[in-house]
């Protein structure tokens, strides 16, 4: 069995950037900078057999490469609770394509669909223990974040090992994305 997902690696500059915007919430887990991605789709535990189904229909994937732009910041919460801290995309239609585009080939080849809706992001922090009022102090305080934008040329099938401290995201394949054209 392995457990996989889909998702963009950061260059080692955006992932600096973004590291410099850990710290300073009590009780936060951070999570390491090696870790950051950008998640197209959870998979989650599959059979090996199904894993080499599912690369076969990312293969197939015939998408365009992209500038992408990280920023601000944001939380999720799960019943009314925050659980994580994250930094944004601006939207781009190119990336909402390539995301709709990996959707369809992964239920193409049997996988359930995915519930919600997408909302790129790139994790920074766990901040289920975290005071409620230090994480919106931060999200105030660092609303306006701004990365370098980054070239995107490929995307990226990760396997993922649930560590004791952090969980340990190995790229097992990537897929090309096609260049623009000249303008
Ligand atoms: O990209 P983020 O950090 O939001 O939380 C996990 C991480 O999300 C999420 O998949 C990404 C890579 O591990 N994840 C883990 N278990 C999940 C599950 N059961 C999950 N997403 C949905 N369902």
């Amino acid at each position: 069995m392995l457990r996989l997902f889909v998702a963009l690696a950061l260059p080692p500059e955006i992932r600096s950037e973004v590291a410099g915007l850990a710290g300073g919430i009590p009780g936060a887990k951070w999570v390491p900078p090696d870790n950051y991605h950008l998640t197209l789709r959870f998979i989650g535990e599959i059979e090996n057999w199904r894993a080499q189904e599912v690369d076969d229909a990312l293969a197939m994937i015939r998408g365009h490469a992209f500038d992408l732009s990280l920023r601000g910041v944001g939380t999720f919460d799960k019943a009314g609770r925050i659980q994580s801290l994250w930094v944004g995309a601006e939207r781009n239609d190119t990336l909402t394509h390539l995301q709709g585009k990996i959707e369809t080939a992964l239920q193409r080849v049997g996988l359930p669909p995915e519930r919600k809706r997408f909302s790129p992001h790139v994790t920074l922090a766990r901040v289920d223990r975290a005071p409620l009022d230090k994480v919106v102090a931060y999200v105030q305080a660092h609303n306006l974040f701004r990365a370098t934008p980054v070239s995107v040329q490929h995307f990226t099938l990760f396997s993922s090992r649930l560590g004791k401290e952090a969980s340990v995201y190995t790229p097992e394949v990537e897929y090309d994305l096609a260049a623009r054209a000249a303008a």
